[in-house]
């Protein structure tokens, strides 16, 4: 047992390493070496985890959803969607690393031929805004003429587009403004009117928002 929590130990502190690079770099630019040095892992344990530089792109993609710790839960379902689109500005301003290389790996074009699935971490965005807004929908908080499926592919693309806009532009800097102002738009065109009034869009709430959803994560057993 302390064997096996050692290794997914090692298997993280190798992510972590990589993230970090790809975030860096990108996904052309990282080699293997480079990784293995960040990761202060020996190379058999490398190696035993992952054989390719592929594998731990790929690895660090399928690992984006989770890299963002669980929002506590509030009242209103908008809320706690509003919250996790300001922790992960939050957390992609401030830096860390698995959330900059994963999201980095996402949307660089890359070589057409590069063999790395994208859609992994999209289409997981897209199925969890599904479950939120449905939910959010199930409690009266969406007007009634709205798409929960289409909404929910409008929050990734638009959460994206602003992104990629604030790196452009300020390295990230402003990433909370962007996503306030982004959320405020599409909530206004989702939510009724006595649930709008209540949402808070204040940017910096992704900051306390991560400071509670990091107590909640080490207050509970760890697991998926
Ligand atoms: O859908 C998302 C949230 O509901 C906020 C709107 C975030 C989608 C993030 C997608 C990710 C991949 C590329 O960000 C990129 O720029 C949590």
């Amino acid at each position: 047992m302390a064997q096996q929590e050692r290794a997914i130990r090692t298997r993280e502190k190798i992510l972590v390493a990589a993230a970090e690079v790809f975030d860096e770099v990108g996904y052309d630019g990282a080699t293997i070496s480079e990784i293995l040095k960040r990761s202060g892992v020996t190379k058999g344990a490398l190696y035993f985890h992952f054989t390719s530089k592929d594998e731990l792109a790929q690895a660090v993609l399928t690992n984006q959803l989770a890299s963002v710790p669980p929002v506590p839960r509030q009242e209103l379902t908008l809320q706690e969607g509003l919250d996790e689109a300001l922790l992960l500005a939050y957390m992609l301003g401030k830096g860390d690393p698995m959330v900059r290389g994963s999201v980095r790996l996402t949307v660089d074009q890359g070589a057409p031929q590069d063999g790395l699935d994208r859609r992994v971490p999209m289409q997981g965005w897209i199925d969890h805004n599904a479950e939120l807004l449905q939910r959010a929908k199930e409690g009266g908080e969406l007007l009634p003429h709205v798409d929960v499926a289409a909404a929910a592919r409008m929050f990734v693309g638009a959460f994206t587009g602003v992104q990629i806009l604030s790196k452009i532009m300020t390295g990230h800097a402003d990433m909370s403004e962007r996503v306030t102002d982004l959320q405020q738009h599409l909530m206004a065109a989702i939510a009724v009117p006595g649930v709008l009034v209540r949402l808070d869009f204040a940017p910096d709430r992704g900051a306390r928002v991560y400071e509670a959803a990091m107590r909640q994560r080490w207050a509970q057993p760890a697991s998926a």
